[in-house]
């Protein structure tokens, strides 16, 4: 089974990105960002504990967040699938240390991590925009700023982590939505 991640800054298109691409490649599919909004929705003792961190733009514990995705894999091996995207996983160093542990014990094929690039005015230009639809709490100048920090000081450091594998593949994320789009592919497809 291929596993794929998508990262990038909040706002990047990671989303947007990740639903042409299970079109495409008909992979699983798990957002670790819809996970926890829906865990939100569900106002258990957990989802409250989302909601306080997601609200302010912190990122949620490697703990919860991991125990999500290990449930999806199990079921994706199930399955038999043949491939599984991870959007928005990993955000953390100790989430890819997790994410290599998952890989080998389950003798997944990791392509790798596509990252977009996304200069940080438009991304806070793209999320305002959402924030008049979207209904989302983090949809906000103030949890926006809170995000980014916490991308620059959290997540940067797993690009450097999989560029040192060689497992990073770094694509231009501004322009048309389709063209963005064709640079996964043509990235993916040199793999499977
Ligand atoms: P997420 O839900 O993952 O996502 P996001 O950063 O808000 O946005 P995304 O990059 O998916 O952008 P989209 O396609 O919607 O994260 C939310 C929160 O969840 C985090 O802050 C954190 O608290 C928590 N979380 C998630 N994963 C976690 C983890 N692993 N560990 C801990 N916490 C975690 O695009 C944005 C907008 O731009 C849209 O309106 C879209 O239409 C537009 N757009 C997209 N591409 C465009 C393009 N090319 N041109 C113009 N507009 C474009």
């Amino acid at each position: 089974m291929f596993l794929v991640a998508i990262s990038g800054p909040p706002g990047a298109g990671k989303g947007t990105q990740s639903k042409l691409l299970v079109q495409e490649f008909g992979f699983e599919y798990i957002s670790t960002g819809e996970a926890l909004r829906r865990e939100m929705a569900m106002s258990t003792e957990v989802g409250k504990q989302i909601k306080m961190l997601m609200d302010q733009g912190n990122l949620v514990s490697d703990e919860i967040v991991t125990d999500i995705v290990r449930d999806v894999v199990k079921e994706s091996i199930e399955k038999n699938a043949r491939g599984i995207l991870f959007d928005g996983y990993p955000r953390t160093v100790p989430q890819a240390m997790l994410l290599d542990e998952i890989i080998e014990e389950n003798n997944i094929d990791f392509i790798g991590m596509i990252g977009l690039e996304v200069d940080e005015n438009v991304l806070i230009n793209r999320i305002l925009l959402r924030g008049k639809t979207s209904g989302r709490n983090d949809d906000n100048e103030e949890s926006v700023k809170r995000r980014l920090d916490e991308y620059y000081e959290k997540t940067e450091p797993v690009l450097d982590y999989c560029k040192l594998n060689g497992k990073y593949f770094g694509v231009d994320g501004e322009g048309e939505v389709d063209e963005i789009h064709q640079s996964i592919n043509d990235i993916i497809k040199t793999y499977i």
